[in-house]
């Protein structure tokens, strides 16, 4: 990911990068709208403009609210050693984590996916980053439609196949 090719793609240096012929895309969010539009539109990427809104919505929140507040936990206890591991940051990050996981429990407390009845793309990253959270070995507040959600998307192959996997 260091070498001048890679930069030369994705100047930041980290992935995912998309290539689709000559075209270059990072950002995986963005990607991840590209690839729906592109391959599932009316699906995946909602015609409905308050529909997608939605989705846009949560694969927003997901990159900018929730994974900088859940980011301290997951270093720390996935890709840190023991010794180096940074006690409050820890704490502090769990305990902002389950507050804001409220939100989209009370969003999700009549509707069966993010942006509605249907899975789209908005369930995407924030499906992604649920996975982590659950698999972390800690304490998790009773969040019954979080939990709701994330026992339907186990039980979609793909999720199983894809996002499911052991987290260190
Ligand atoms: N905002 C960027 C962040 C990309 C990012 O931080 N990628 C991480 C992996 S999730 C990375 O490449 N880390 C360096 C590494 O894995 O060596 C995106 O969503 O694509």
């Amino acid at each position: 990911m260091n070498t001048p090719q890679y930069r030369a793609l994705n100047p930041n240096g980290l992935v995912p990068t998309l290539e689709d012929g000559p075209f270059v895309l990072w950002e995986s969010n963005a990607i991840v709208r590209y690839l729906s539009a592109k391959h599932s539109a009316g699906k995946l990427w909602p015609n409905d403009l308050k529909v997608r809104a939605e989705a846009d919505r949560w694969m927003d929140w997901q990159i900018s609210t929730f994974w900088p507040t859940f980011r301290d936990l997951f270093w720390n206890l996935v890709r840190t050693p023991v010794e180096q591991r940074d006690q409050k940051a820890i704490e502090e990050s769990h305990l902002k984590t389950a507050e804001i996981l409220a939100y989209l429990d009370a969003h999700l407390k009549n509707r069966v996916y993010v942006a509605g009845g249907e899975f789209s793309m908005g369930d995407i990253p924030m499906g992604c980053a649920i996975w982590r959270w659950m698999s972390l070995p800690i304490e998790r507040p009773v969040l019954a439609n979080v939990q709701r959600w994330f026992d339907t998307l186990r039980g979609r192959a793909a999720y199983e196949k894809v996002v499911m996997l052991p987290i260190s």
